[in-house]
């Protein structure tokens, strides 16, 4: 770790004065920060707005405690706290699961952020007599590739550069790094250099970065999240930086590339990273962290190892970065933590309890490495919204555990491409029963999971009862807020 600099010192006062907003706020109304944590396409923009639907509309919610005793009177979306962010596109993103073509919403490109308020009775006789409750829950939705900057808080430039150049010659995604390595051969790092060499240094580590990702090559290769996600960053000489094969134990000659860059990369750090964690991480009371382990399974042992990888250098920020100075100084912490593989409706249930047993193995290590102790931890596998139903088909006198749903355009199974608007009845396959088989690669032959269109779903009116189809929301729900709304 880096000695302590007065940006540290900085960030320390501005925590402790949102601290003291928020608990000015909590006088009237108490605000639980919600964490929604995970990698891109994990599933966090639809988790928030199932989850703002199903409770704001009163959808089926029998093992959410507070909904299924009838005690949430009213459900309600308020300003967000933080005048900077922009506000959650929740109906935008309604509007897309529910409208004429049923879209899943599109890739989160910016920061948003949401207050969603209950009204409730609290249990018990003596409770209830003494009047109502109200808690705001706040959630932030974020680019899952911005998510993979925390590590680079607790890494010096010329640690990350090795990381990041050991990765790039990984099998995955050596070939798609030529043009950068060709590059980066004609360079000195401990000389002098143009800007020009610089500029284009980060474009050819930009395009590798992107080629990566479009593969689905990598998580643990993709940092610095912004190169892939910009946001308001488009363009910045924030981003005019990229990792350079320099020697361990030396350091920087001046007025060098080297030295060059590596002073772009403590700025990226200290303007980007460090806010980005410091405002929406070091205050969380829960949090929830979704897990795509489906498309991992169905990619080989390769992908699960890099996913699960990239969760523990995301997680033990938890514990090495300003996580715990901010603990210590608000006595804040996370006292809640739920694992959730999402996706859940790809599967036949009958599968549900071995993608748990394979979620919680493959984090296993990242718990081993984050700093949970005190905190509750728990994994289930969950569909934020169910885009299928089950169904049994026989076939040569054996009866198939299939599941039903419509099949996203261009999605195939053994050689038969869908059009996206055919409802078919596939049989995903199951999942091996020993999860360490499982991690090293075993469900790649006996699996084969595809993506479904969102389900026909009819607009309704808050309050009458109909929201999106789920798996185990409820269940999730209860964990995350039940006792706060007791
Ligand atoms: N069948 C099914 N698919 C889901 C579910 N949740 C998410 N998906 C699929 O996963 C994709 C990604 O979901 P998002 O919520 O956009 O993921 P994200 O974590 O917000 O991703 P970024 O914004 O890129 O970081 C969606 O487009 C759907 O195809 C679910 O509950 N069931
Ligand atoms: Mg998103």
């Amino acid at each position: 770790m880096e000695p302590m600099s007065l940006t540290t010192v900085l960030d320390r006062t501005r925590i402790a004065m949102s601290e003291i907003a928020d608990y000015a706020g909590a006088l009237g109304n108490p605000a639980l920060r919600l964490g929604v944590t995970g990698l891109s396409r994990a599933g966090k923009t639809v988790f928030i707005t199932a989850l703002v639907h199903n409770i704001v509309h009163g959808g089926r919610l029998a093992l959410f405690d507070p909904a299924a005793e009838g005690r949430i009177r009213r459900a309600f979306l308020e300003p967000q706290p933080d005048d900077t962010v922009p506000r959650f596109a929740y109906e935008d993103h309604v509007e897309a699961l529910i409208g004429e073509d049923r879209r899943w919403p599109e890739s989160t490109h910016r920061m948003s952020q949401m207050r969603l308020t209950l009204d409730y009775e609290p249990e018990g006789f003596v409770a209830r007599n003494i009047g109502s409750g109200r808690l705001s829950i706040d959630i932030v939705d974020y680019p899952g590739e911005w998510l993979l900057d925390l590590p680079l808080m607790t890494r010096s430039y010329e640690e990350w550069s090795r990381t990041m150049l050991e990765a790039s010659r990984s099998a995955r995604c050596a070939p798609l790094a030529r043009d950068w390595h060709r590059h980066l051969a004609t360079l000195r790092p401990k000389e002098p250099a143009p800007e020009t060499d610089a500029v284009k240094d980060a474009e050819l580590f930009r395009a590798y970065l992107s080629a990566c990702r479009d593969a689905g090559a990598s998580f643990s290769a993709l940092p610095p999240g912004r190169f892939l996600m910009p946001g308001d960053l488009a363009g910045s000489p924030l981003l005019t930086f990229a990792p350079l094969p320099v020697p361990e134990g030396e350091t920087a000659p001046k007025g060098s590339l080297w030295a060059m860059m590596a002073r772009r990369y403590d700025a990226y750090v200290r303007h980007v990273v460090r806010p980005f964690f410091r405002d929406h991480f070091a205050r969380l009371d829960r949090q929830i962290v979704l897990v795509d382990a489906l498309t991992a399974l169905n990619a080989g042992p390769e992908a699960l190892q890099d996913l699960g990888r990239a969760l523990g250098d995301v997680l033990s920020c938890f514990r090495h970065g300003p996580a715990s100075w901010a603990a210590s100084l608000t006595g804040r912490r996370i006292d809640r933590i739920l694992f959730a593989a999402t996706k859940a409706d790809r599967l036949h249930h009958t599968s549900h309890d071995r993608l748990e047993t394979i979620t919680r193995a493959m984090i296993e290590t990242a718990l081993e490495r984050a700093e949970f102790a005190g905190s509750a931890v728990e994994v289930m596998a969950l569909a934020a919204i169910r885009a299928t139903r089950e169904t049994t088909v026989r076939q040569n006198g054996d009866a198939l555990p299939c599941i039903v749903g419509v099949p996203e355009a261009g999605e195939t199974i053994g050689g038969e491409t869908f059009d996206g608007s055919r409802e078919m009845a596939i049989f995903p396959g199951d999942l091996p029963d020993d999860p360490q088989a499982a991690l090293a690669g075993a469900a790649r032959d006996t699996v084969h999971f595809v993506r479904f269109r969102p389900p026909w779903f009819e607009a309704a009116g808050p309050g009458d009862g109909a929201s999106f189809p789920h798996i185990r929301l409820d269940r999730a729900l209860n964990f995350l807020l039940a006792d706060r709304l007791a």
